[in-house]
């Protein structure tokens, strides 16, 4: 499991809903213990993409945590970052890993058992699935795969690392955990009251 090497909670930067810029985040998702974050950033041009990326870099390389980026394969590339996670419609997996070569960590959603399945013949580091509940974070008409089915996608999987995301909170993790998760990647239960961010972080490693 090299890509997530036993860590279960996999953070994911929101610079709407935490109010700060990605490098800020980084250094409090870091304070709380992630040691795997990932940058998502759906408004950016590309210019202040990496220029951002490049900031959050720089404090996730001084503290020692490893930096993910959402969608831009180019950006990563351009600066050397720990992986990229990519959608269904992102650059194929096969293409972002001829570009960043074996060591890049490459991470890919998918959204029901089917998708999970191809994407594990794939050169990827771990398949994530969701939305596992609904979640207002991301408007997406894929439905919620629940509990039942994340499941089935892990015994479907073997060993391929596995991430959960969507709706899942430290309410609800041991549940995730316990249908298969090897890993939750996790946006609003983080970042809604920022005053707590770290301490949430803290919360969750705590229940996984
Ligand atoms: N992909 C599937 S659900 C989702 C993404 C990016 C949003 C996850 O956010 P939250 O707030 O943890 O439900
Ligand atoms: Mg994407």
């Amino acid at each position: 499991m090299r890509a997530l090497e036993g860590r279960r909670v996999y953070p994911i930067t929101d610079r709407h809903l935490s109010g700060h810029a990605h490098a800020e985040q980084i250094a409090i998702l870091s304070e709380g213990g992630a040691t795997l974050i990932q940058l998502r950033e759906k408004s950016y041009s590309p210019a202040e993409f990496y220029e951002e990326t490049e900031a959050a870099l720089r404090v996730a390389r001084e503290i020692g945590v490893a930096l993910i980026v959402n969608d831009r394969v180019d950006i990563a590339l351009a600066l050397n970052a720990d992986g990229v996670h990519l959608g269904q419609d992102d650059l194929p997996p096969v293409a972002a890993r001829r570009l960043l070569g074996p060591s890049a960590i490459i991470g890919f959603s998918t959204h029901n058992l089917q998708q999970a399945q191809l994407a594990a013949q794939m050169p990827v580091d771990y398949v994530a699935i969701g939305p596992i509940f609904t979640t207002t974070t991301k408007s997406s008409s894929n439905p919620a795969v629940g509990l039942k089915n994340l499941s089935l996608v892990r015994q479907a999987l073997r060993d391929m690392p596995l991430v959960a995301i969507g709706g899942i909170t430290r309410e609800n993790i041991d549940l995730v955990i316990n249908a298969g998760a090897d890993a939750v990647a996790i946006i609003s239960d983080i970042w809604t009251s920022i005053n707590q961010s770290s301490h949430r972080i803290q919360q969750l490693l705590k229940y996984s």
